[in-house]
């Protein structure tokens, strides 16, 4: 689902060229056993920057993927403000990358899929689109929403099958069985 309007559907080529990148980093992070998030920054069509969750790489709570790829765009661009950049994530950002996007006067935010237990955005709250901050970002969700909701679906489905078929390798074959 993509909000109507002209200028939405211009974008829409280019917007689901820019999160099937972001897909891409989101399968990165998969293959690291990582939640499956990847985020890319864009800069007059050039991609500056590109992240994806490694919390359990770097043991640290802030890696998330928007994090990632705006640490690297700012380093691209010598400049912690990106005031020209839309920032494409594969997952709806959290308070603590909303808000990082927010300093860095990010212009654009388009998203894949909804996150109802972490959004900032549309699920928990409208920080893109808060009158009592400084600084306000275009919101465009739903590009390529199915694949980036089904890849987090997979993962987690992976997650739980492992830990089922881990349980039973537990309790097969047990020592009573002359294991
Ligand atoms: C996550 N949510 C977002 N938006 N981004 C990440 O990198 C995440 N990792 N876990 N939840
Ligand atoms: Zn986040």
């Amino acid at each position: 689902m993509v909000e109507e309007g002209s200028s939405q559907k211009l974008n829409l080529v280019e917007d689901s060229f820019y999160i099937s990148l972001a897909l891409e980093e989101a399968r990165r992070a998969a293959a690291c056993k990582e939640v499956p998030v990847g985020a890319v920054v864009v800069c007059r069509e050039k991609v500056v920057g590109r992240g994806r969750n490694r919390r359990e790489t770097e043991l640290d709570p802030t890696a998330h993927a928007e994090m990632g790829a705006l640490r690297a765009a700012s380093a691209s661009l010598q400049s912690w403000r990106l005031p020209e950049c839309t920032l494409y994530a594969t997952l709806e950002p959290c308070v603590m990358c909303v808000g990082a996007m927010l300093q860095a006067r990010i212009s654009r935010l388009v998203f894949g899929c909804l996150d109802p237990k972490g959004g900032a955005v549309e699920s928990l709250y409208r920080l893109c689109d808060d009158g009592r901050l400084n600084h306000r970002i275009l919101v465009t969700r739903g590009v390529l929403e199915e694949e980036c909701a089904r890849i987090l679906q997979d993962f987690f489905a992976g997650l739980r099958e492992n830990k089922r078929s881990g349980k039973r390798a537990e309790r097969w074959p047990s020592p009573a069985e002359g294991a």
